[in-house]
């Protein structure tokens, strides 16, 4: 057996310290935080300068999630939220890492330091380059980093030997000349952050409704009878989506959470932005809250659906909309087939619901139309994932609850334009239809094999078949799986790139030579030609916007994403490129004409975007289109998933706390849930702490054992918490060590990040 126990945060404890968890999010403390975050990363002029245009219709997008603005009128002052104003701390702080801090500090040094000091220490100011085995990065001018990047990439067998991976804060029209870039030098290698994310919802509305994205607009949220938020924590990671749950409230709506944990988010909601909400007036949003343990939320749904076939039978056409599954469904009388097999107690224990509470849930339902499911990392990041996203599809169908006003899907996106990201064709599986419009339109033959998604990137690294690796945006080795095995993925490289705003881990665990592009981030003033550009964004509901950076750059060796591309592309495809590269640097408008003409829905593009909000792309199952294999929504039968634990093992889920952006770690504190100074813990449940012979506040080793390997992240604080018996829970990055490269999702290929079987041992770490 081998082993692989290599530390890629360094153990170091910080200082816990515990209070009882919040029971409720936002108010008063969320506004101290906001200010302090910005604070200590600027200046107060520059501060109020960044805050006053953060998603104003005229001013810049929010780096944080993908949760939309309101349509209409929006808050002069705060039109955002906490998280909203420490990702512009983080990002428009005015601490910079330039040439003599590269030469001060070894690649090894920085390696020592924690996820959370090394974000503290500013923005990359200057293009930087390792040598082969140099300790330091060293300043390279951008001509000769473009050459070095070109003269690898003309040195490989062939284009799939590279790799090109997006994180989703990467615009429209960067993300747009990316792939255009990686395809005309021919490869389909665009793996994203959306393989680890959204992936495993895409695929299943997809093949359940024809388009994989979600359905519904925020005003549907606002005029649902009934929303169900499964696997989701949005206190946290979606904070104004409260403000859209709380507007429901105001209308009627019932809210029904799914978590294992109860989270402040979906409890009670203070919001800072009302008088009410600074005078204390708190809205509970929750009304029925279902403890599930993890990855029971299929056989929960199933249950549910069972109870509701139940009453249909007793009274028919009462609860099912029998004409729209006439109309506009495929697969009815199967999945009915397949649910008058099911049981309720059996489904009641695999999901760890009474069923005094699941009848509870049902009756929610019974005689609703206007339902919003909404979920996230909850749902996608298991094994059968695809499947339970589908079941959620399933209940919604039969409550004819998709396609209609208040009514739909709501996969909640992560990353700011992770969403526009894909549809400006990031993706490692291109349908034919677009790169025949590239063809059509540019004059050059796209590759159509299909690329590398990002557990097939790491694996090719891995075995030495790809070795030019290049990043536009995000932290590859922290927020992939199997961080050692991800390591050596990396190290095998000939070269690693990325452009980035921040340092972070995987510019410290590199190929044999690697490259720093620093550029512009959101916040920032894009000028091109003496032009202010702006670029645009998608949001989780298909509403395309632009976004104006305003701050002045902290150094003068920055430049744009689209810039970056365009001068790479130059130097990469030389003069035979069809592409006028040129010419899309010089004005951004350029770029959009040539994104009309390759992705439907983009007509008037630049009329359109320029409108105060700007505006919804076409999405047929909002409309009841449903372009699916069978022209109808589908219906899906699967077996019900459940994961044996031997004695010993524990699942555990990796989550965010309320202080981090994915790898990016704001503060070590986790508020809401009562955990501070520290991110080294593990949630346990007090009776599986006392059978399992711990204490809370112990020091424990954790471990997982999946294909003959043994991985280790030890020296972790065991936190007595209200979780499910046999259900952990763990920080990301921290943990992603113990999650195994082969344990996906099956059909998205998701790593099941959120379902890692762990075993739990004392450890000699001290406190
Ligand atoms: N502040 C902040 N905002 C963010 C991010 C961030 O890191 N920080 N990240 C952004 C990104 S990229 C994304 S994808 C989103 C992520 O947003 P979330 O999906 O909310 O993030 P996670 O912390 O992964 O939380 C998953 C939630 O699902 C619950 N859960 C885990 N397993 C199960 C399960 O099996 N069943 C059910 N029903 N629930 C389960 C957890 O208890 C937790 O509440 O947030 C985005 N916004
Ligand atoms: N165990 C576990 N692993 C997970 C998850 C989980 O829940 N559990 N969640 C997964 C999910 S949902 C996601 S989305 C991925 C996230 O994976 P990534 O998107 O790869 O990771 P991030 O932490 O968002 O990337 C942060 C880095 O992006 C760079 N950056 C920030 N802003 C900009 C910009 O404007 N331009 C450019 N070029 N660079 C910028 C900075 O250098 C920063 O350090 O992680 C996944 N990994
Ligand atoms: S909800 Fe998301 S997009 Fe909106 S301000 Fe907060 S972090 Fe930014
Ligand atoms: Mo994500």
């Amino acid at each position: 057996m081998s082993t692989t126990g290599l530390q890629f945060t360094p153990v170091k404890f910080t200082g816990l310290r515990l209070t009882k968890p919040a029971t409720v999010a936002a108010g008063i403390p969320a506004v101290v935080s906001s200010m302090k975050h910005m604070l200590e990363a600027m200046n107060a002029f520059r501060a109020m300068k960044a805050l006053l245009e953060l998603n104003q219709k005229d001013g810049f997008d929010c780096p944080g999630c993908a949760w939309p603005d309101p349509d209409d009128e929006r808050s002069p002052i705060a039109e955002y939220c906490e998280n909203g104003a420490k990702a512009i701390a983080e990002e428009a702080t005015t601490r910079k890492l330039d040439a003599a801090f590269f030469a001060t500090n070894s690649i090894d040094s920085l390696g020592q330091l924690s996820d959370y000091d090394i974000g503290k220490k500013g923005r990359i100011a200057q293009p930087m380059y390792l040598a082969p085995g140099a300790e330091h990065y060293t300043p390279i001018s951008w001509d000769n980093a473009y050459r070095k990047i070109a003269e690898h990439l003309q040195q490989l067998d062939t284009p799939d030997e590279a790799v090109f991976y997006t994180s989703g804060r990467t615009s429209n029209e960067a993300a747009f000349l990316y792939q255009l870039m990686v395809r005309e030098y021919g490869t389909n290698n665009l793996p994203d952050c959306s393989n680890m994310c959204h992936e495993s919802s895409g695929v299943a509305l997809s093949e359940a409704v024809g388009i994989g994205k979600g359905s519904v607009t925020l005003e549907d949220v606002h005029q649902a009878e009934v929303i169900i938020i499964l696997g989701q924590n949005p206190g946290t990671n979606h904070p104004r989506m409260l403000t859209a749950l709380q507007k429901a409230k105001a209308n009627g709506a019932v809210i029904i959470a799914v978590n294992p944990l109860k989270e402040t988010g979906l409890l009670n909601f203070l919001n800072p932005q009302t008088i009410k909400g600074i005078l204390q007036v708190k809205t509970p949003l929750t009304d029925i809250f279902l403890q599930i343990k993890i990855n029971g939320d299929m056989a929960l749904l199933k249950a549910l659906a069972l109870l509701l076939l139940e009453e249909e039978d007793k009274h028919p056409g009462t609860v099912f909309d029998q004409s729209f599954i006439n109309s506009s469904t495929s697969g009815y009388n199967e999945y009915l087939a397949h649910l008058r097999q099911q049981n309720l107690p059996v489904l009641a224990a695999a999901c760890g619901i009474s069923e005094a509470l699941l009848q509870e849930a049902a009756a929610a339902l019974m005689h609703k139309q206007k339902i919003v499911a909404c979920w996230a990392m909850g749902l996608t990041q298991h094994k059968n994932s695809v499947d339970t996203i589908r079941e959620v599809v399933n209940l919604l169908l039969l409550k004819g609850s998709i396609g209609k006003p208040g009514a739909g899907t709501c996969p909640v996106r992560g990353h700011s334009n992770v969403q526009g990201d894909r549809t400006m064709g990031i993706y490692e599986k291109p349908g034919d239809a677009l790169l025949q419009k590239l063809e059509a339109v540019y004059g050059f033959k796209p590759p159509y094999k299909h690329g590398h998604d990002v557990v097939h990137a790491i694996h090719a690294m891995h075995r030495g078949d790809a070795k030019v690796f290049i990043a536009m945006g995000g932290n590859f080795l922290s927020a992939t799986p199997d961080t050692a095995y991800t390591a050596k993925a990396l190290r095998n490289c000939r070269l690693t790139v990325h452009v980035s705003t921040k340092l972070n881990r995987s510019h410290l665990v590199h190929g044999r030579e690697a490259i720093i592009l620093p550029c512009l981030g959101r916040s920032d003033k894009d000028i091109q030609q003496q032009q202010a550009q702006f670029v645009t964004c998608e949001n989780s509901m298909g509403v395309v916007q632009m976004s104006k950076g305003n701050l002045r750059p902290i150094s003068a060796d920055l430049k744009s994403e689209p810039a970056i591309v365009c001068e790479m592309a130059r130097a990469i495809l030389g003069a035979q490129s069809k592409v006028p590269w040129e010419q899309y640097t010089q004005h951004y408008d350029h770029i959009r004409d040539a994104i009309e003409k390759v992705i439907p829905g983009f007509n008037d593009y630049n009329k359109r975007v320029r409108h105060p909000g700007g505006f919804y792309l076409p999405n047929g199952s909002r409309t009841g289109q449903f372009n699916t294999n069978t022209g109808k929504a589908n219906f899906n039968v699967a077996p019900l998933a459940s994961t044996q634990l031997a004695q010993g093992e524990y699942l555990m889920m990796t989550i965010r706390s309320h202080d981090q952006f994915n790898t990016t770690i704001y503060g070590l504190d986790d508020r809401y849930r009562g955990v501070h100074h520290e991110r080294r813990v593990i949630f346990m449940n007090p009776e599986d702490i006392a059978r399992g012979g711990f204490t809370a506040g112990q020091v424990v080793d954790l471990y997982n054992y999946h294909g003959q390997t043994e991985r280790i992240a030890p020296g972790f604080i065991i936190v007595a918490y209200d979780i499910p018996v046999g259900c952990t829970a763990t920080y990301f990055p921290e943990t992603n060590v113990l999650v195994p490269v082969n344990t996906v999702a099956d059909k998205s290929n998701t790593p099941a990040s959120k379902s890692v079987i762990i075993q739990i041992k004392s450890s000699i770490i001290k406190r």
